[in-house]
């Protein structure tokens, strides 16, 4: 079954706007807080009333179409034959609870394993990333250029300096070389804007060591229509359906990190 995947994205658009406005209303009230694989890994009674939102809304008028989320709300997925929606109902959750700034609604739809639509939706600054296979990637409805290449000493990338501090990190020392090499570095704390910010030239390259398949679901086919690629630190293609290591770039920023930085552990 093939659909129009420009009207698909309009209601992707519809739902991902009707679910801000739920976190949104959420600010006026005390939200339950808790803690998942750690103590600083949060989630709130929102997360999960968000991915509900969008599991019951996708149920009811693509029955056929399989859903993938972060908290778990649908029955776990092992394959991504058919139509897949893959969606973090509130990337950067810790922004969400602490700076209440900072968070996105992450939706993407992939179908037969390839990505097809791509929404990441930054709700307080009311920007919308968005793109459908082929047909460019755009914020807000403005079209994104294809992107410009700088050398590695005049890049900006994305990097969390947690990683360059802690002692059982095994990628710490080529962190460390990359962010003395690179021009500077910024921690938004949300993968999601932050790979859709490579997509729009505000960031030169991203990285984290550890992200899940909902984290970059959506940048990912943003980040094809600009021309930037995404890898694991080895190079290797992400798993939709596993976590794994995430570096993304402008094709030689890209191709250098993985080469020269990341690729091999000192
Ligand atoms: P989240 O907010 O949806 O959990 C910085 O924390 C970025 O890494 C966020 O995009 C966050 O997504 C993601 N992330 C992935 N795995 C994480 C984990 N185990 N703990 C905290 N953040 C994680
Ligand atoms: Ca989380
Ligand atoms: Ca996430
Ligand atoms: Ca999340």
């Amino acid at each position: 079954m093939t659909y129009d995947w420009q009207e698909l994205e309009k209601t992707a658009r519809k739902w991902t706007y009707e679910a801000a406005k739920i976190i949104k209303d959420s600010f006026s009230r005390p939200i339950l807080i808790e803690s998942k694989s750690n103590v600083n890994d949060l989630v709130t009674e929102v997360d999960k009333t968000i991915e509900s939102f969008f599991y019951e809304k996708i149920s009811e008028t693509y029955p056929e179409h399989f859903f993938l989320g972060e908290e778990g709300v649908a029955e776990e997925l092992s394959s991504l034959e058919g139509t897949v929606w893959i969606i973090d109902p509130i990337d950067g959750t810790m922004n969400f609870v602490h700076q209440k700034y900072n968070f996105a609604i992450s939706v993407a739809i992939y179908h037969e394993g390839v990505g097809m639509i791509g929404l990441v939706y930054d709700v307080m600054t009311d920007e919308l990333f968005h793109a459908t296979n082929g047909n460019g990637a755009y914020i807000n409805g403005e079209p994104l250029v294809p992107v410009k290449e700088r050398p590695l000493n005049e890049s900006i990338i994305g990097v969390n300096a947690k990683w360059l501090v802690e002692e059982k990190n095994q990628y710490r020392n080529p962190l460390k070389a990359l962010v003395r090499d690179v021009r500077s570095t910024r921690s938004i704390g949300s993968a999601a804007i932050e790979i859709a910010y490579l997509a729009a030239d505000r960031l030169d390259g991203y990285l984290s060591v550890n992200l899940s398949p909902w984290d970059y679901a959506a940048g990912l086919v943003l980040l094809n229509e600009v021309g930037c690629k995404a890898s694991t630190f080895h190079g290797e293609p992400l798993s939709l359906l596993l976590p794994s290591t995430f570096i993304a770039g402008k094709p030689h920023l890209h191709k250098e990190m993985v080469s020269s930085y990341v690729g091999e552990e000192l």
